[in-house]
């Protein structure tokens, strides 16, 4: 399976509930998306994508995606695909760091992998457990009663776990959850996520303020520091998302008793193969585990889903259904929603057929 092209693609993909907030006024109006296309020398492609959320997000941005895809892509051709182990060795050792341009090509090995053997990424990554996975939708950061009303749309759309942006003004963050759990059903579950923008300050308030209501804590400051220092007298469920960024971390958070859970994002990470190795480890310590991304469409969503979908089902916590997030596809896909919950499209590798004529001309792409 020897690589003999590689081919990078853009796509703008513009939110389909408009502009999306989260804490300290960061905001995006839609993924800045670049897809890699990964053939092989019989004319098999594989595909993989990654976009940031702004640049605000994580330390990426996606013209920086592209430029690092730029440096690697040529040190790539005439490797054999299948030795994806291999391949991001040699990515870590051409550049350092920039997992968020590393996930594209990773994911794109992993679908010409599975387009070639004829497996799917779920039963390529362990196999699959059940045939869905839960789904969440996150409310963007807005007044109390503007989310409640988006709580309600989205539980008419059939969600069940609702994703409450706060980490702004704790008195608003207060109101915010109040509002969103009195406008649902009891059963829906919700996560508050303050995308890391309190102080242990601020975060001790809110949890004080909000003992009696059930929901799970996300990602309440920034610093590894500051969460453990909540985490040693809080007895609340906690899930820590932008600080997992890699096995090293993890492990950490494993031996302090930091977390209960975890987020982990493809492109935070670096791929695929990476993220199945902190999902490995989550099992292990009987983590909840959510496998998802900062963003994309058809592809990106059909590659977190299908590695979620061979993590066990007592360990799956959720994840986002981002092609329905935004109002543009990049890829013929089988998503079956129901009752909150996700198939995953299951034919060979990511199970998408991707049309590139939606993305007009290539930004570049190089060969053997
Ligand atoms: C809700 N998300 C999955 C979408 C954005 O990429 C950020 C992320 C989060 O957990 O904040
Ligand atoms: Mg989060």
């Amino acid at each position: 399976m020897t690589i003999s092209r590689i081919t990078v693609y853009r796509q703008w993909q513009p939110f389909r509930d408009g502009t999306y907030r989260c804490s300290g006024g960061r905001s995006a109006e839609g993924f800045d998306s670049t897809i890699v296309g990964i053939t092989s020398a019989k004319g098999v492609t594989g595909y993989g994508e990654t976009a940031p959320l702004g640049s605000f997000y994580d330390p990426a941005f996606a013209e920086g995606a592209r430029a690092a895809i730029g440096q690697l892509a040529p040190t790539l051709l005439g490797a054999d695909a299948a030795a994806i182990e291999t391949l991001n060795r040699r990515m870590d050792l051409i550049l350092k760091g920039h997992g968020y341009a590393k996930s594209a090509i990773d994911m794109a090995l992993w679908d010409l992998t599975g387009k070639t053997s004829g497996l799917s990424l779920a039963t390529l990554s362990g196999g699959g457990d059940g045939h869905s996975v839960p789904l969440y939708r996150s409310l963007a950061q807005e007044a109390p009663e503007a989310m409640a009303a988006r709580a309600r749309k989205y539980i008419a759309e059939g969600y069940r776990r609702l994703q409450v942006k706060v980490g702004l003004d704790v008195d608003e963050d207060i109101a915010r959850l109040d509002a969103v759990r009195a406008a649902v059903p009891s059963d829906t579950v919700l996560f508050c996520d303050a995308n890391g923008s309190w102080g242990t300050m601020e975060t001790r308030r809110f949890l004080t303020a909000t003992r009696n209501l059930d929901y799970v804590l996300e990602q309440p400051c920034e610093s590894y520091e500051e969460n453990l220092a909540i985490r040693r007298s809080c007895d609340r469920a906690l899930v820590l998302d932008e600080t997992i960024d890699g096995a090293d971390v993890l492990l950490r958070a494993i031996a302090d008793g930091l977390v209960d859970g975890i987020t982990i994002k493809l492109a935070r990470v670096g791929g695929v193969t990476k993220a199945k190795l902190l999902r490995d480890i989550a099992i292990a310590r009987n983590l909840r585990i959510t496998i998802e991304d900062t963003g994309g469409a058809q592809i990106d969503t059909a590659a977190y889903a299908g590695l979620l979908l061979s993590t066990p089902e007592g360990l799956r916590q959720h994840t986002v259904d981002f092609h329905n997030w935004v109002t543009v596809s990049n890829a013929r896909a089988d998503f079956r929603i129901a009752n909150g919950h996700m198939t995953p499209p299951g034919g060979p590798g990511l199970g998408v057929e991707v049309d590139t004529t939606v993305f007009g001309r290539p930004l570049f792409e190089y060969a053997l």
